[in-house]
């Protein structure tokens, strides 16, 4: 029953239907699925299928866009359970996030920060598009614990090293924990441009985090 309705969710991202992802979202909810089961095991799956056939040539970019207004309306109603669950949770750090220029991907990037805040951590979302001289100022400002680089694009997760050059260039580099994430990149790819670490989704996103502080 329980897959049948993730399954559901799914076919709604692929049909590009957020008046119905949105109902059956509420019904999951209602049902006593959890936040997270949801986005990896209904959403997600989805949008991975909108991106296969876009890449394919089955999609094409009005597809990719309503595909997305689905996983928003969904993300409306699951960021406040995801935060609401985790409450009780001690403050451990401050991050500052965002998606590197030249790239408008927020959803993966919307998803950890929302589990970062209810991991504990402090997160100022600096959003999309963001120029390295943004990310370091903000984290001179807070005083971060955390940076972290998403990059959707091949063409764009180098901006990742070039925020690391500016970081060094600010002498702010040894102050600071980087970690980056995003569909293209990987752990090689983070040690060699000298990321503090890689996590592959949102849940890793956060033990990274914990497991970087905690050196
Ligand atoms: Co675009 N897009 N897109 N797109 N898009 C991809 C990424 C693509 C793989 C599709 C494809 O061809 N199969 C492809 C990139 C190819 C490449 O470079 N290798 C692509 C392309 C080509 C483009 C355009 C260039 C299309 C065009 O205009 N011709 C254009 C670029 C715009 C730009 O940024 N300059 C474009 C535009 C768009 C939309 C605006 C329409 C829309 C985004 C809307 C939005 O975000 N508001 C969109 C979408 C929806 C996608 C796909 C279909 C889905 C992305 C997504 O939201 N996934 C995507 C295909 C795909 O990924 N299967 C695709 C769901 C999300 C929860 O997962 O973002 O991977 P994800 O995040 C995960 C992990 O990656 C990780 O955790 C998250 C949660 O588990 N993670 C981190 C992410 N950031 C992290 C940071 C961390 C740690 C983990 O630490 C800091």
């Amino acid at each position: 029953m329980k897959n049948d309705l993730l399954s559901l969710i799914k076919a709604t991202l692929i049909d590009g239907d957020p008046e119905r992802t949105e109902a059956l979202v509420q019904q999951a909810l209602g049902e006593g699925l959890a936040p997270l089961t949801i986005v990896e095991q209904g959403l997600m799956p989805g949008m991975t299928v909108v991106g296969d056939r876009f890449a394919s040539g089955e999609y094409f970019l009005p597809q990719l866009v309503i595909a997305a207004r689905c996983m928003q309306a969904a993300m409306d109603i699951l960021q406040p359970e995801l935060l609401r669950r985790q409450e009780a949770v001690a403050r451990v750090g401050t991050v500052v996030i965002g998606t590197v220029k030249g790239d408008i991907h927020e959803i993966g990037k919307n998803l950890v920060a929302t589990m970062l805040s209810a991991g504990g951590f402090q997160v100022f979302d600096l959003g999309v598009n963001v120029p390295g001289e943004q990310f370091v100022e903000k984290v001179k400002e807070t005083g971060a614990d955390i940076l972290g680089l998403s990059a959707l694009l091949t063409t764009t997760m180098t901006e990742q090293r070039e925020v690391i050059a500016a970081l060094e260039q600010a002498r702010l580099r040894d102050r600071v924990k980087v970690i980056i994430g995003g569909a293209p990149v990987n752990q090689r790819w983070a040690d060699s441009i000298g990321a503090d670490g890689y996590a592959e989704d949102a849940v890793g996103a956060v033990a990274l985090a914990r497991r970087l502080l905690e050196r």
